[in-house]
């Protein structure tokens, strides 16, 4: 019997700046120079803090650390595409992310070095903090954005999240009410070909991750994440149509995870040097550079004061960190809860006997006095 077709569906992928320098003229978006010196001097930077924080933790200086080398342009470009008053809410790996939005890099070590004060933004910010627990903000994010739907200034919530994160169930539920109630979201999908050690090919049968969208009336876009230019008109017109009450869209950015997942993982064990060399011949910040010098917008003189200026800043960013003096470790019960449960009070009880003990045993010195909302 001949079926009617009721629905059909295509996805396409979006590449505007090919890994040799070379442009598609067509779909070049139109950008004034400072934006695309933007784009490039931050994914610079944030490249240059991501090597210092890798060194850092082999040091014993910061915490675990999720490097994003490789991932600069799916990390700095879509937060360009934001105004200050929108939403960032953001993975673990959003370091670039945040860095575009303008805070400094010492809140991503207060994070990683384990101090609860990384999440103390300046006064009208309105970044959410790094999300541990893989999914747990997606929707969230769909609740920022209909807040927004609601106050009608025009803002939109932006998240991004995983190839591997993709698959968990938070992304359909926060698809369902976002499309449903035509949401001002947008949903990047930083797709780094892995989670930990599973491979994109395992988390989903679909030849796309973008094409997921369609299931939840939400625009899907492929993208080519190492492409600045093709990312910043991919995720600037998801912005356009959010604010002009269009829906939520659904973003892949197909990217690379050069490193390993974090300082306590061994990416050697379970893929091979010649997949991680095929991907830096795709990196997304030499492809920059070269167009910009095709422009003639960049020179040899630029890049050398970038990487002397670029050092200099992350070092007063480590600086910074590393002289803010140690936190009260009981402010890690602070600002969690309106009513603490009963066990959370004795925990915290225990530990403010023994933190007395150690001070009068001398183990620990000066502690700052607890700060936060103890309930
Ligand atoms: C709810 C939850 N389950 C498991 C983990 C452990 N975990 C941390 S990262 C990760 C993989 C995430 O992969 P992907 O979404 O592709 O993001 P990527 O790390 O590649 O940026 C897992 C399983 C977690 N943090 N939270
Ligand atoms: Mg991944």
């Amino acid at each position: 019997m001949p079926l009617r077709t009721v629905h059909e569906a295509k996805t396409e992928r979006l590449e505007i700046l090919a890994a040799d320098g070379t442009v598609d003229k067509e779909l070049e978006p139109k950008l004034p120079q400072e934006k695309l010196l933007e784009m490039y001097r931050k994914m610079f930077e944030i490249r240059v803090f991501d090597e210092r924080a890798f060194r850092l933790q082999r040091q014993g200086r910061l915490g675990t650390y999720p490097q994003i080398l490789g991932q600069e342009a799916s990390q700095i470009v879509p937060a360009l595409c934001l105004k200050p008053k929108d939403w960032l809410v953001p993975t673990y790996r959003g370091q670039g992310a945040y860095f575009a939005r303008g805070m400094k890099l010492r809140y991503s070590l207060l994070y990683w070095g384990g101090d609860d004060r990384h999440a103390r933004f300046p006064d009208g910010n309105n970044d959410m903090t790094f999300a541990v627990p893989v999914g747990s903000h997606l929707t969230q994010a769909a609740g920022l954005a209909w807040a927004c739907k609601l106050q009608k200034q025009g803002r939109v919530a932006l998240t991004c999240l995983g190839d591997g994160t993709s698959s968990k169930g938070d992304l359909h539920e926060a698809l369902t009410f976002a499309g449903q109630f035509k949401l001002p979201a947008i949903y990047v999908i930083e797709n780094n070909q892995w989670a930990i050690s599973v491979p994109r090919e395992r988390q989903a049968r679909t030849a796309t991750l973008a094409q997921k969208a369609d299931g939840y009336g939400a625009f899907g876009l492929q993208v080519d994440g190492n492409d600045a230019l093709a990312v910043y008109r991919a995720v600037s017109e998801a912005v356009a149509r959010a604010r002009a009450g269009d829906g939520p869209s659904l973003l892949e950015l197909e990217t690379y995870r050069l490193g390993h997942h974090t300082t306590a993982d061994d990416a050697t064990r379970y893929r091979s040097e010649a997949e991680v060399e095929a991907w830096r011949q795709k990196d997304p910040i030499a492809r920059m550079r070269k167009y910009l010098e095709s422009k003639k917008l960049w020179d040899e003189d630029q890049e050398a004061r970038l990487k002397r200026e670029a050092e200099e800043m992350v070092q007063g960013e480590l600086d910074a960190y590393e002289s803010t003096p140690a936190p009260n470790p009981l402010n890690m019960f602070a600002n969690n809860y309106a009513t603490a449960p009963w066990f959370l009070v004795e925990e915290r009880q225990e530990l403010e006997r023994l933190l007395k003990l150690k001070q009068a045993q001398q183990e620990v010195v000066e502690l700052p006095p607890a700060e936060g909302r103890f309930p």
